[in-house]
């Protein structure tokens, strides 16, 4: 990612993807061809409307519960649609701050003369505003209480972050708002695991800042140097750009590389072509944005022609005596539909015929229903939740009526880049700063989702967006099958013949956090056989730097004068785990090797090298740390060491993750501090409330001295034997970009995940239960060739609207030689 004011303003490449799908679908089939598929089609829209208003009337007249929580879920979510908002919320535990509880914090604050509130839409960096609002989650104790014991409702209140740049001493302050709806205080957040009157020089960008940047940086800057950067690039800066325009970039510089209580940025510019961030040029300063008021902000340092001038005017004035070396690039001559870096269509097109892809859909309509926030699938039932800052949390996920997990949720995203320009090597960056819950919107149907899934949109309060927003499409829910048997068996030959096989059908809740450059899909997966998966992959664009040889060893090369650059991802996720209640410990069991004497054995040699499992039971958060140790291979286990089986086994889900990286920066140096949660792969911590979130908006800036700082939730080393528990998971890859990654990174072979997944928790595979599995078995036992039945458990045998298929009964009924011989 590269950030300047996109990462706060929406982009609009919709448009572009929309036009080039119209390419897409030009019709290259013969037109007689082509009405026969049009008519062929119109015949089975019909046909579908037949079935499914036949099975409507199936539903109205059978009781099973299966149907009835089809018909139920019709009712409740429609399809292509998001529901409107409602104007009686339900408001539950996990509910979001709403619109009127928004405009109740708004204006007690506003009330108190000392906070001189101004409004977002019209502040200054020394202004006073709010700058996020959401919910402060109730004490998890007080919520289970409430959730399991019918206890009293637990107060609700706001987390609200203030911008306070007209203080005598600027700072940004985080106050709880409460209680809601009728507010009586409004005080300083009072917890020792995070800082609650934060620095100013380490605050979050927001509108506000970029505004002033626009009018009291770029401007200056443009106005002595555009002549210089229309001879060296072609292309202007600003108003009078024509067509041939630059964008600007930012990288905020971490405090860990400056002086105390200093806010520095670096800003570069690049054509402001598709997409501008494979586009940079050789023009790099460094402005001073440490004073409050922005038309003391001082461009400093200049990077041009790999060379770092003083100030801009020792650059203007060497330029003009012509003691220094010039670029000279010429603005790309390439229509921009041509442009490697575009999203158009281009090359040699394919298919050749206008024939569409394969695509799932649901034959009898949705089968999970949403109610408020809360989702019910099969055997699994959820709550979510969009914060501002933190984006998507899933909270009180059960499974057969059981918790499996508190929270799960992302915490942060970083993507930590290497290069030899200044602004490039400076880019350390902390996403969640763009606030993860406004960049998540706009997911399009039949490409982001299937076409049938339930698209949600979101509400939230944030300056950046000017107040309280609505964000469209922001997530969507649908149930798929992934074309991989969750399990099968075919058991073959003369005597005891049978297939039984289920697909591996699970409910994703999806998000996609467009953070400018970079697009990470996020999935949460149900499971049938109870577990869930959490799943991330990034896509969309690199960020690049102006090539020279000086970078070689930084990145790959790819094109003329643009090298991308090296860069590391990283994700942590927070998984508060529980296992039957939350008195839970944590084990791994770690694969060893022994040399064992075979006391039956003949041979001359007697002994043999075998493996074991060495069960170790972790008692304090230091000592539970996981780095991934290629020796010792472990299984991660949380348990309930009251509940085990009456074989002895303890109930547990084992943590699986797929998509471990080593962090390489030392500890403790440069911009490290602000995710030591990547020193481990895993962390197991004792629950505490005020230990929310791993990560904090400020992480970009904030290395100096963290306001969250992940290590100290460690440090105290809690007891974690019968505690409830937290896992933190950090799953990450590094990136040497190529050229095929141009014009976009692929999502293909870049999942990480990680998957909670029971553990001798149940007697037997939870899924046996589903009607979705099939089995078949020969009609006569003794003949397993010779014809055999199909066991759909009452399940419809398939509607066939897209095309018709031999039915499985028809192909096995006489003969069932493929399958068992
Ligand atoms: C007004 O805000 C200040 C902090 O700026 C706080 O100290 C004071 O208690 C607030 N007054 C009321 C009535 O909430
Ligand atoms: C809040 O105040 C309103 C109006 O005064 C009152 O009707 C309502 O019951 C109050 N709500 C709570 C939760 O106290
Ligand atoms: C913070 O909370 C602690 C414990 O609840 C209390 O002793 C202390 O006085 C509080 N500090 C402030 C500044 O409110
Ligand atoms: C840039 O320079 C070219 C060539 O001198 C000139 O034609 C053009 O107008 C300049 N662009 C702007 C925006 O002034
Ligand atoms: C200009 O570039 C050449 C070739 O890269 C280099 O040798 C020379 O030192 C540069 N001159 C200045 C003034 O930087
Ligand atoms: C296993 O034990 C036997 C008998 O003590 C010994 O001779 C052999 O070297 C051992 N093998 C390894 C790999 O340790
Ligand atoms: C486990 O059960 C025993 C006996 O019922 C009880 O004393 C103990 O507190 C329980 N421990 C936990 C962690 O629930
Ligand atoms: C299966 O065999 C029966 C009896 O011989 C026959 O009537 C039927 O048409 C056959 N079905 C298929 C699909 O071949
Ligand atoms: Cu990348």
């Amino acid at each position: 990612m590269a950030a300047q004011d996109s990462f706060l303003n929406e982009r609009s490449s919709l448009t572009e993807e929309q036009k080039s799908k119209g390419f897409v679908y030009r019709n290259e089939l013969p037109r007689a061809y082509r009405k026969r598929l049009t008519i062929h089609y119109c015949i089975i829209g019909v046909l579908c409307l037949v079935i499914s208003i036949l099975i409507g009337v199936i539903v109205i007249i059978t009781s099973s519960p299966d149907q009835i929580l089809v018909e139920k879920t019709r009712s409740h979510s429609k399809r292509h649609h998001t529901r409107p908002s409602e104007a009686k919320k339900h408001i539950g535990v996990f509910t979001e701050i709403t619109e009127s509880e928004t405009q109740s914090i708004i204006k007690y604050l506003k009330v108190n003369a000392s906070l001189q509130l101004s409004d977002p839409t019209t502040a200054r960096p020394n202004s006073n505003f709010v700058h996020t609002i959401e919910l402060k989650l109730a004490p998890k104790e007080q919520v289970l209480k409430y959730l399991d014991h019918d206890g009293p409702t637990p107060v609700r209140s706001a987390f609200v972050s203030i911008f306070k740049g007209a203080s005598v001493t600027p700072v940004v302050e985080e106050y709880e708002v409460g209680p809601l709806p009728n507010i009586t205080y409004a005080h300083l957040l009072n917890t020792t695991s995070r800082k609650t009157r934060i620095p100013f020089n380490v605050r979050p960008f927001s509108m506000v800042e970029f505004r002033s940047i626009y009018t009291d940086i770029l401007p200056v800057v443009a106005k002595k140097a555009n002549f210089l950067l229309n001879e060296s690039y072609g292309a202007e800066f600003g108003k009078h750009c024509g067509d041939r325009c630059l964008k600007f970039s930012m990288t905020p510089i971490s405090s860990a590389y400056l002086a105390k209580g200093e806010r520095k940025a670096w800003f570069w510019f690049a054509y402001d072509l598709e997409f501008y961030t494979l586009h940079p040029l050789d023009f790099q300063f460094l402005v001073d944005m440490t004073d409050i008021n922005p038309s003391n902000w001082q461009v400093q340092s200049v990077w041009y022609c790999s060379t770092l001038f003083d100030s801009l005017d020792e650059l203007l004035e060497k330029y003009r005596q012509n003691t220094i070396n010039k670029t000279r690039v010429p603005y790309p001559a390439a229509k921009e539909e041509e442009l490697l870096t575009s999203l158009h269509l281009r090359g040699d097109a394919f298919p050749k015929l206008n024939l569409e892809a394969p695509r799932q859909f649901e034959p009898n309509g949705p089968r999970y229903t949403i109610e408020d926030d809360e989702v019910t699938y099969m055997q699994w039932k959820f709550t979510y939740k969009m914060s501002p800052t933190i984006g998507l949390q899933l909270f009180n996920i059960r499974f057969k009526g059981e918790r499996i997990a508190y929270e799960l949720s992302m915490q942060e995203i970083a993507v930590l880049y290497a290069a030899n320009s200044p602004a490039s090597s400076m880019l350390y960056f902390a996403d969640s700063a763009g606030l993860f819950g406004t960049r998540t919107r706009g997911l399009l149907p039949g490409v982001d989702c299937p076409d049938y899934a339930h698209f949600q949109d979101i509400e939230i309060y944030t300056s950046n967006n000017g107040g309280y927003r609505r964000f469209e499409k922001a997530m969507c829910i649908f149930e798929q099958n992934n074309l991989m048997p969750l399990r099968r068996h075919r058991a073959y030959g003369k005597i005891g013949a049978f297939y039984g096989g289920l697909l591996d059908i699970n409910l994703v809740v999806r998000i996609v956090i467009s953070v400018i450059n970079y697009d990470y899909v996020t999935d949460f997966i149900f499971h049938t056989n109870g577990a869930v998966e959490v799943k991330v992959a990034s896509t969309g664009y690199l960020a690049s730097g102006f090539y020279t040889p000086a970078e070689e060893q930084y990145g790959t090369r790819i094109r003329e004068n643009v090298i991308a650059h090296l860069h590391h991802h990283l994700f942590h996720f927070k998984a508060d785990i529980d296992i039957k209640g939350t008195a839970n410990r944590f084990s791994t069991w770690t694969i060893k090797t022994e040399n064992k004497t075979d006391e039956w054995s003949s041979a001359p040699q007697n002994w043999h090298i075998q493996t074991k499992i060495k069960k170790s039971l972790k008692h304090s958060e230091l000592s539970a740390v996981h780095k991934y140790n290629f020796n010792h291979p472990k299984y991660l286990i949380f348990s309930n060491a009251n509940q085990t089986d009456k074989l002895g086994n303890q109930k547990s889900y084992r943590l699986k993750i797929n998509g471990i990286s080593k962090m390489k920066l030392p500890r403790d140096q440069g911009f490290e501090p602000s995710v030591s949660w990547s020193r481990y792969q895993m962390a197991v911590t004792k629950q505490k409330d005020s230990e929310y979130t791993s990560s904090s908006v400020y992480a970009m800036w904030d290395a100096r001295d963290p306001v969250v700082n992940f290590q100290k939730y460690l440090d105290d080393n809690e007891n974690i034997v019968d505690e409830d528990l937290v896992s933190w998971i950090t799953l990450g890859t590094y990136h040497i970009p190529q050229t095929e990654h141009m014009p976009n990174t692929p999502t293909v072979g870049g999942h990480l995940s990680f998957m909670l997944t029971p553990f001798n928790y149940f007697e037997e595979d939870p899924s046996m239960s589903s009607r979705d599995a099939i089995r078949i078995s020969p009609k006569d036992k003794t003949r397993p060739l010779d014809g055999a039945n199909v066991e759909r458990y009452d399940m419809p045998a398939g509607t066939s609207c897209v095309k018709d298929t031999e039915s499985l009964e028809n192909m096995l009924t006489n003969s069932s030689r493929f399958l068992f011989f």
